[in-house]
């Protein structure tokens, strides 16, 4: 499905090194994060921070106030940290009731003119409806979206942080996106399951890239779900199917680096979510997703319910996968 209507849209750049926004969370610190052994350490408890500064705001639906606020913070934040380049892209997409959503798509450049890129990305938005909620009134509500949504965007501000403050390796650039409007697929009780009701942002984003076709990241990772308390993360089908040496690449990543309980070598859900688009450009794209839950056999118990809120973040998980990043990108040869 295209999408059915785009009525603005605006690609605004500006370089800003220098010219950093009002502060509004996170360390002040630009200086070198390195460790003794040379390698950037990933900081959970900072990249907690950034996912309650999101939470802190409500329910981040399109089209609402609180949406709006937390977009214009992870602009901001991303210029204030030092990312070389911020883009934003805005447009009004519409959602498979008829529901016109203002979306951003956010992104933070970090060596723009390298000639081999890496793109990293995860949804900025929350889910309008608790769906998995018992309770009919309940199902009603909103979501705060700690872990879908929030924690993917924290620990990406996170990596940004690194990434402005130790040098990538000579020729090798890193593209942050946060994209908007994954969240508001079709309602679980709904009788028509729509697919491509979800990742409106990142239908947009193929569809609008800031790429030449010959210069396409030659791979990318998402991050979806990467909060909950002593999650696994299961090598998900489709990532498999679609970007097999990706997958082998973060999973080695982890597990050298001693996350083999937590990074588990079986494959997991066939989960429709970002990376599916990004696939479809061509970006060799896997996501990291809690999706082999104990409990549940897939997604975290809190999943499209109330309890997806702050208190139930693990920032043991959000350093686990924030540091496997990190590693999987210094690590980057070709
Ligand atoms: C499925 O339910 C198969 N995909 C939804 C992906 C998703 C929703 N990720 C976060 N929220
Ligand atoms: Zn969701």
């Amino acid at each position: 499905m295209a999408l059915a209507a785009v009525v603005t849209a605006a690609l605004t750049g500006c370089g800003n090194r220098g010219n950093a926004a009002a502060s509004t969370v996170g360390p002040e610190s630009r200086q070198p994060q390195e460790n003794s052994a040379g390698k950037v350490t990933f900081d959970a408890d900072s990249a907690f921070k950034y996912v309650k500064a999101q939470t802190d705001f409500g329910p981040r639906v399109p089209g609402t106030e609180a949406h709006r606020r937390c977009g214009a913070m992870l602009a901001a934040e991303l210029k204030r940290l030092g990312a070389d380049t911020v883009l934003t892209q805005e447009a009004t997409v519409t959602a498979f009731d008829g529901t016109r959503l203002p979306i951003v798509n956010i992104m933070g450049r970090f060596n723009p003119e390298a000639p081999m890129r890496v793109l990293l990305a995860a949804h900025w938005d929350s889910r309008p409806w608790a769906d998995s909620e018992e309770d009919e009134t309940a199902r009603l509500k909103p979501i705060d979206g700690a872990n879908d949504g929030a924690s993917g965007t924290g620990v990406l501000m996170e990596v940004a942080r690194q990434l402005a403050s130790n040098p990538l390796p000579a020729g090798l650039g890193v593209d942050i996106l946060m994209v908007d409007a994954e969240d508001y697929g079709t309602p679980s009780d709904s009788p028509r399951q729509d697919e491509d009701s979800w990742c409106l942002g990142t239908q947009y984003f193929i569809e609008h890239m800031p790429y030449k076709p010959t210069q396409l990241p030659i791979y990318g990772i998402v991050l979806d779900m990467v909060g909950g308390r002593d999650a696994k993360f299961h090598r998900e089908y489709f990532s498999q199917r679609l970007a097999y040496p990706v997958v082998n690449r973060v999973w080695a990543e982890a597990i050298a680096a001693g996350y083999g309980d937590r990074f588990i070598n079986s494959t997991g859900g066939a989960i429709t979510d970002d990376h599916i688009y990004l696939n479809k450009a061509g970006i060799p794209t896997i996501d990291i997703i809690e999706n082999d839950n104990e409990l549940t056999g897939s997604f975290n118990p809190t999943w499209h319910t109330l309890d997806d809120t702050i208190e139930n973040i693990d920032p043991a998980t959000l350093g686990v996968v924030g540091q496997t990043v990190l590693n999987t990108i210094y690590n980057t040869k070709k």
